[in-house]
């Protein structure tokens, strides 16, 4: 009943990992190898290894979460010899994150994966809003332009991007105009809203450490931005490029809005931090709960078709 067709795969169910949460270790990635989710995302490498920012840098809350991670990960090689190995287990690809520092570090990083074994799908993460003095390279649209062209001009495997979301219609155009011109998979939308404030009233403090307590926010309070992002890029993308929905997924219903705004995966970030793997199971009866009582039996008969007053 939820079966999804993504980059020419038939997936069990729409339900992913967002990068980042429940990806950073083996025994992680197993576990949700392991669970009811349809896919699952690696944690976004750089090159090297690297710490990230200071503890404490996550902080789950009523309506979400705020973070500052930092990029905080195992090095490339480290999710390469993993996906190598797993893929082989697996009947459905694996999605594999990368957030260079720098256009540079990105290139580097897809040679190596264009040069692998590596049959899975790989998401270059744009949007990353954690890294003191690094702005999301998806807010500059003439350098994304650029970046996607160098990737084009060698990069042969599928290939999707992660998007921060956008809050003006104008700027909604300009990227669709940018990201159509290129032979992109999909995009992912959203990332974290960038740069969030949550305050502890009676401490009177900031809650997490980085950067005076600023952080992206995720769950609940994002759901509307996250299912605008999604409904304003697939009625301007061409239709080739498919879309990953991220953004305030609790429930069975918000996955069903999600799809309905045209998201043919689904991404859960907070809601896996906050419920551990079993969310996959839960989300998945949620949705055909609520597909039967609507006389839905497969998701393309709502996919995208939400409706205009
Ligand atoms: O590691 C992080 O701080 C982080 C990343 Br790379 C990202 O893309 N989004 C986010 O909310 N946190």
């Amino acid at each position: 009943m939820l079966e999804t067709n993504f980059a020419n795969n038939l997936f069990k169910n729409p339900f992913m990992n967002a990068s980042g949460v429940h990806c950073m270790t083996v025994e992680e990635m197993d576990q949700l190898a392991k669970s009811e989710a349809g896919a699952f995302i690696t944690k976004s490498a750089t090159i090297a290894q690297r710490k990230g920012n200071p503890k404490p840098r996550y902080r789950s809350l009523d309506l979400g979460s705020i973070n500052s991670m930092g990029l905080p990960n195992e090095g490339i090689d480290y999710y390469l010899d993993y996906a190598l190995q797993k893929q082989e287990e697996q009947d459905v690809p694996i999605f594999f994150s990368i957030a260079g520092m720098s256009p540079d570090e990105n290139i580097q990083m897809l040679e190596k994966i264009e040069k692998s074994s590596f049959k899975g799908i790989t998401e270059l993460n744009l949007s990353c809003p954690n890294v003191p003095g690094k702005p999301q390279a998806a807010y500059d649209f003439e350098a994304t332009d650029a970046i996607l062209a160098r990737i084009f001009a060698f990069f042969k495997k599928p290939l999707g991007i992660k998007l921060p979301p956008y809050f003006d219609l104008a700027h909604f155009d300009a990227m669709a105009d940018v990201l159509n011109k290129y032979p992109l998979t999909y995009i992912n939308s959203i990332n974290s809203v960038g740069n969030g404030l949550f305050i502890d009233t009676d401490k009177e403090q900031v809650v997490i450490k980085p950067k005076n307590g600023f952080g992206g926010i995720g769950g609940e309070y994002v759901k509307p931005t996250a299912l605008a992002n999604v409904r304003a890029f697939y009625t301007r993308l061409n239709p080739s490029i498919q879309i990953i929905g991220t953004g305030g997924i609790t429930s069975g219903r918000d996955a069903f809005e999600h799809l309905l705004c045209g998201a043919s995966m689904l991404q859960v970030g907070t809601q896996l931090q906050k419920e551990g793997v079993p969310v996959f199971d839960r989300l998945s009866r949620e949705l055909k709960e609520i597909m039967t009582e609507k006389g839905y039996d497969h998701i393309e008969q709502f996919r995208g078709k939400l409706k205009e007053m």
